[in-house]
């Protein structure tokens, strides 16, 4: 019968057919696994001199780049890394990381179209090469394979270049301390879903109302920087964070508008968050209570802000607080720094803490008991009004201080036994009252000091 024989002629052809294909490709690619590591894609080796060009080399950083023979490769020019098997580039970092030890100069007039050749690129770090108000570059939205995307302090200008937002496989993105114009919106950040880095550091987001949603619909985002970027405060409604991720372990949003209702956001992250920077904001009156919950929290920079203390168990759950900065608030205000301190330190924290930071608070008194504080390396206490004596009582078992800062006070008498202080480094004592010069005694201690 014809029809079956023809199908079966059909089907052997179409098999043989398929074979060579397969055969085909398995040859091409041997073929090619054995060269890629000795000469690079040509394409993207163009691509990459049209790049140099856009540069402004006058200490030839660049040389390994170059059209010579021996230079053929560009899968081993400086800071270009290519796949082992494939022989594309997968890498351009060209930041001072990589170039510090060959002494970083490099200059930008322009980031080169031509590097939408590298198709396959899934990190382009050019962090530091100032790029004098260039235009950020629209193509760079088309390199959908990037992960990695390291932009900052690069003086690129223009649009602020919310296309990053089509670049949905990223991990990380850093464009701080650019010359962008104000963000409008961050309606394109919800699409970086993979997102676990972002640094807008210096972008003005003063118009951004709803930063915080759009930050809380990041799953995997676990470290935020946004410092200098005129932050207004979260307007809350509880309905904003009933989806928040809860992945965020380190948050610095210094140098904002923040007020305390920063600290009812952040709480979405109590459960993550070990890394809080809020200095210089304009958080005022009490710390709230929510902050006590954030259990995991280990660095907490609370400085340069109008802050009067809070209530005491505030700070009742931080069990694995390493350093505490209160440094220039108001805790001389509301009279309680005693108890607030008391409270502090007789729970958990008071066997994690390490740096205590109270200086520039106008605190007046006598000096806390700090005898619990049993791994307290460095404590200020400068630029208060605490008055009395210093008495051992005070530090006798805080036996790894290494820094200790009570100039600019009003103590008074002599300095007590301070030989139990072994690990002692650095002491300031200076503009206060103490009746004595440092006593010979302690010179084993003191041998150490300035
Ligand atoms: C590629 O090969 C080099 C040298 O053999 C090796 O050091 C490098 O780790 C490999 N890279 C990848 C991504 O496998
Ligand atoms: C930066 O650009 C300005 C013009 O926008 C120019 O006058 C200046 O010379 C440039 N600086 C450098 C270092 O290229
Ligand atoms: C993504 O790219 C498309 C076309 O390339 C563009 O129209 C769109 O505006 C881009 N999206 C964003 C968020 O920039
Ligand atoms: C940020 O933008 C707002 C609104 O356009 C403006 O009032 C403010 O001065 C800008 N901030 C800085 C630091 O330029
Ligand atoms: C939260 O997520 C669920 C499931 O994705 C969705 O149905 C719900 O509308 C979301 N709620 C809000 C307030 O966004
Ligand atoms: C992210 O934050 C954590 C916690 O503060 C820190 O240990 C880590 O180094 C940060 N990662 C990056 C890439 O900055
Ligand atoms: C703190 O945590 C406790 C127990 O998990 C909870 O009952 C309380 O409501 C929390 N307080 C705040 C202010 O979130
Ligand atoms: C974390 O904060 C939420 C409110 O945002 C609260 O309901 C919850 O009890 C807190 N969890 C802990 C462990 O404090
Ligand atoms: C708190 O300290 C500030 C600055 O040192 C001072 O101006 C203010 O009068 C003090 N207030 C009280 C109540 O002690
Ligand atoms: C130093 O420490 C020892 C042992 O803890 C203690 O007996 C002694 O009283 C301490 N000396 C001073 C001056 O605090
Ligand atoms: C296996 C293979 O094709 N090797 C080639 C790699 O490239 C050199 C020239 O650069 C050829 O000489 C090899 O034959």
């Amino acid at each position: 019968m014809q029809g079956p024989g023809m199908c079966l002629k059909l089907f052997l052809a179409f098999a043989l057919l398929l074979l060579q294909c397969v055969e085909g490709g398995e040859v091409g690619r041997n073929h090619r696994d054995a060269n890629v590591t000795g000469r690079c894609i040509e394409k993207e080796r163009q691509a990459l001199l049209a790049f140099k060009r856009g540069m402004v080399d006058k200490f030839d950083v660049l040389s390994s780049w170059g059209l010579e023979i021996q230079k053929q490769d560009c899968c081993r020019w400086i800071g270009v890394s290519c796949s082992n098997q494939t022989g594309h580039v997968l890498q351009l970092d060209l930041s001072y990381k990589v170039m510090d030890e060959h002494y970083y100069s490099l200059e930008g007039k322009m980031i080169s179209p031509k590097l939408i050749e590298l198709q396959y690129l899934h990190h382009l770090d050019l962090h530091g090469i100032n790029f004098n108000g260039s235009q950020f570059p629209n193509f760079i939205g088309s390199l959908s394979n990037l992960r990695y995307l390291d932009l900052s302090d690069t003086l690129l200008g223009g649009k602020f270049p919310s296309q990053v937002g089509n670049l949905t496989n990223l991990q990380h993105l850093g464009l701080s301390f650019n010359d962008f114009t104000n963000a409008e919106n961050l309606d394109w950040l919800p699409l970086l879903s993979s997102l676990r880095y972002l640094d807008l550091s210096g972008t003005n987001l003063s118009n951004v109302l709803d930063w915080p949603e759009a930050i809380n619909k990041l799953p995997e985002l676990t470290n935020l920087t946004l410092w200098e970027c005129d932050l207004p405060s979260p307007i809350l409604s509880p309905l904003s964070y009933i989806n928040s991720s809860k992945s965020l372990a380190s948050a610095d949003l210094s140098f904002n508008h923040l007020s305390t209702s920063i600290f009812l956001w952040l709480s979405n992250y109590n459960t993550s968050l070990v890394y809080l920077d809020l200095t210089n904001n304009f958080l005022a009156g009490s710390i709230p209570d929510v902050l006590g919950n954030m259990s995991t929290l280990a660095h907490l920079d609370l400085s340069n802000n109008q802050l009067e203390g809070g209530d005491p168990h505030s700070f009742s759950r931080l069990c694995s607080l390493q350093s505490l900065d209160l440094a220039t608030n108001r805790l001389n205000v509301s009279g309680q720094l005693a108890k607030f301190v008391q409270i502090l330190f007789s729970t958990c924290a008071q066997n994690s803490l390490e740096i205590l930071d109270l200086s520039w608070n106008g605190i007046a008194g006598s000096l806390p008991d700090l005898t619990k504080l049993s791994s307290l390396a460095t404590l200020l206490l400068n630029n208060n009004k605490f008055s009395g004596v210093i008495s051992g009582t005070h530090f006798s078992k805080l036996s790894k201080l290494q820094v200790l800062d009570f100039s600019w006070n009003d103590l008074a008498g002599s300095l007590p036994d301070l030989t139990n202080l072994s690990s002692l480094e650095i002491l300031f004592l200076h503009n206060n009252q103490l009746s004595r010069a440092i006593p010979e005694i302690f010179g084993s201690v003191f041998s150490k000091l300035f």
